[in-house]
């Protein structure tokens, strides 16, 4: 059946800004009348001439209006000269897998439908980002292009006749404006499985999890947290790996609203699963991901915490237990610059170069084109590696599993060894939840002036018995070693002469209002075992005094500590 496009006359919502990582909102904004339709059509216009007979992976975790932002999504472009369009089954695919299929089929990018962390349903955030050729995030040029777009767009292209199923899959040809127009629907996990096998050493895994004559079974319990990564986590624990699908995984059915949690890996909503395996001494690597399966959070026995940073270092430390490296070889390392900077101290005794980048996966990208980079993370629970262009919560996992496989250690004593080798960072994040947005930029504004004081550096705050000398205060920019483009604002240091740091800067990621972070940092080289939120009590009382964060949203408590 020949099918036509047509012109749609819209007029332009305010605020379709994509944020640290694409533009999220509320649900009920991208169901208003066109709002979706106009943004996904300023993607397509910042293509430019390479849309035309392009191919586009198209997926995400499958939150509550994927399936209608799918069927616009296939309507635009088909109408805009799209090719082909590669969606994955039920329109399920991990933000990782979405990266992964836009580097084996060597296509223009992928349309990611994902809020990542945020709730979904119908009363919580839905989110569209786009990737570009290399896998990776768009950087902030592609974006700052669809957002110009965004305030000036006058109409968009349809096809409105267009039904197309995407819950098989298989290779579905329409013919519209005279043009072939293909999509197909592929399944969910094969490419992804397929890298993983490529990279970890998958019959050594399968033996520490089945255990074998000298060891028994290493448990873990695995956390789906109903979001995307359930799919590849049977597919992998499960089948691959031998994990059992009763005791080993968990909550591995991806809801489209997460079951009514917030899908986030952290200490506050995994709590659940912190609780399971602190009362379970059998599991011995307790492990969550986000919605879309970009974030982990890794826990060993009575639910020993790695801080994302410290779980970084360790990776770095032991990259020759993955077969990956050990074949490819390992370039540089990097990290966000809110990340304590316990992989500093690795990139140097390896003899590797560092980076620190803004928060934002989008800024390793150019990096890892370039063969600087290997490995990067940061504090937001993200990890991963050049095998793609986005963090990658099960590779963290495999990542772990192949290095207590090769060392035969807990991980509380990798951790301890690697402090005791290196001195440890103690870190922690302190979020303040749905602030006012003018209370957080008043706050901010506070900020600016107290770095912009003259005297500033030199000056000493004291707090519980440590007194703290100011060495550097700033509000960090970024110039990308690559392609020089500079970034600004990304968050206020006060850096101090001792190693410890206090930073700064409002989240990205969220839907209304605004969410505060606010970072702690402190170096120790000998003493390494204590509790962290007792090392860091002076410093978080310092950076609390010097934010005036109290007086400015009346907030006495974080929402969140990680
Ligand atoms: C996104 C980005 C990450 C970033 C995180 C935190 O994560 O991909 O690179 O670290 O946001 O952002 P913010 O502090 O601005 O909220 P995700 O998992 O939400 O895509």
């Amino acid at each position: 059946m020949s099918l036509f496009s047509t012109v749609v006359a819209t007029t332009p919502f305010e605020g379709q800004k994509p944020g640290t990582s694409g533009l999220r909102k509320k649900v009920k904004v991208f169901m208003e009348k066109n709002y979706t339709e106009n943004f996904v059509q300023c993607i397509l216009d910042a293509l430019g001439d390479k849309l035309k007979g392009s191919t586009l992976i198209v997926g995400g975790d499958g939150r509550y209006f994927s399936k209608q932002a799918i069927n616009i999504i296939i309507r635009i472009a088909a109408a805009n000269g799209v090719h082909k369009l590669i969606i994955g089954q039920r329109g399920i695919l991990s933000t990782p897998a979405v990266s992964s299929l836009i580097r084996t089929h060597k296509v223009l990018g992928g349309i990611v439908l994902t809020a990542s962390h945020n709730p979904g349903g119908i009363r919580n955030d839905f989110g569209i980002k786009f990737n570009i050729e290399n896998g990776g995030p768009a950087p902030d040029s592609f974006t700052d292009t669809v957002y110009e777009l965004t305030k000036k767009i006058t109409e968009y292209k349809f096809t409105p006749d267009l039904d197309c199923e995407f819950h098989q899959t298989g290779t579905q040809i329409f013919q519209v404006d005279g043009r072939n127009f293909v999509v197909e629907v592929i399944d969910s996990s094969d490419d992804y499985v397929a890298l993983m096998k490529e990279i970890f050493d998958f019959p050594k895994l399968r033996e520490l999890i089945r255990g074998n004559e000298k060891r028994p079974p290493f448990q873990v319990l695995i956390d789906s947290m109903n979001g995307v990564t359930g799919v590849y986590v049977t597919r992998i624990f499960v089948e691959e790996l031998g994990a059992s699908p009763d005791t080993n995984v968990r909550r591995i059915i991806p809801l489209d609203n997460f079951g009514e949690i917030h899908p986030d890996p952290n200490l506050t909503y995994a709590k659940d699963l912190v609780d399971k395996v602190k009362g379970d001494p059998t599991y011995d690597l307790g492990a969550a991901f986000d919605g879309d399966g970009d974030r982990n959070m890794i826990i060993g026995k009575n639910a020993f915490f790695v801080t994302p940073s410290d779980s970084l270092a360790v990776i770095a430390n032991n990259l020759d237990c993955i077969p990956y490296f050990k074949k490819k070889g390992v370039y540089g390392f990097a990290r966000s610059m809110p990340t304590a900077a316990a992989v500093d101290r690795v990139a140097a005794k390896l003899n590797k170069e560092m980076f620190e980048v803004p928060t934002g996966w989008k800024y390793f990208g150019n990096l890892m084109d370039a063969e600087r980079l290997s490995l990067c993370g940061e504090e937001s629970f993200g990890t991963g590696s050049d095998h793609i262009r986005e963090k990658d919560g099960i590779w963290a996992v495999l990542a772990w599993l192949s290095i207590i496989s090769h060392k035969n250690m807990s991980v509380e004593d990798i951790l301890t060894e690697h402090w005791k080798t290196y001195g440890r960072n103690y870190f922690t994040r302190y979020d303040y939840e749905e602030c006012d947005s003018n209370d957080a930029n008043d706050m901010m504004s506070h900020l600016e002036q107290i770095i912009a004081q003259p005297d500033i550096v030199g000056k000493t705050y004291s707090a519980g018995g440590k007194t703290y000398k100011v060495k550097v205060a700033d509000n960090f920019s970024y110039v990308d070693p690559i392609d020089k483009s500079v970034t600004k604002n990304q968050g206020i240091r006060i850096l101090f002469d001792d190693g410890s740091r206090i930073i700064y800067r409002l989240s990205g990621t969220g839907s209304s209002g605004a969410t505060i972070r606010a970072y702690f940092d402190s170096y120790e080289k000998d003493n390494v075992t204590s509790e962290a939120q007792v090392m860091l009590k002076p410093l978080i009382a310092v950076g609390l005094e010097i934010s005036q964060l109290k007086q400015f949203t009346g907030r006495d408590e974080p929402t969140v500590i990680t």
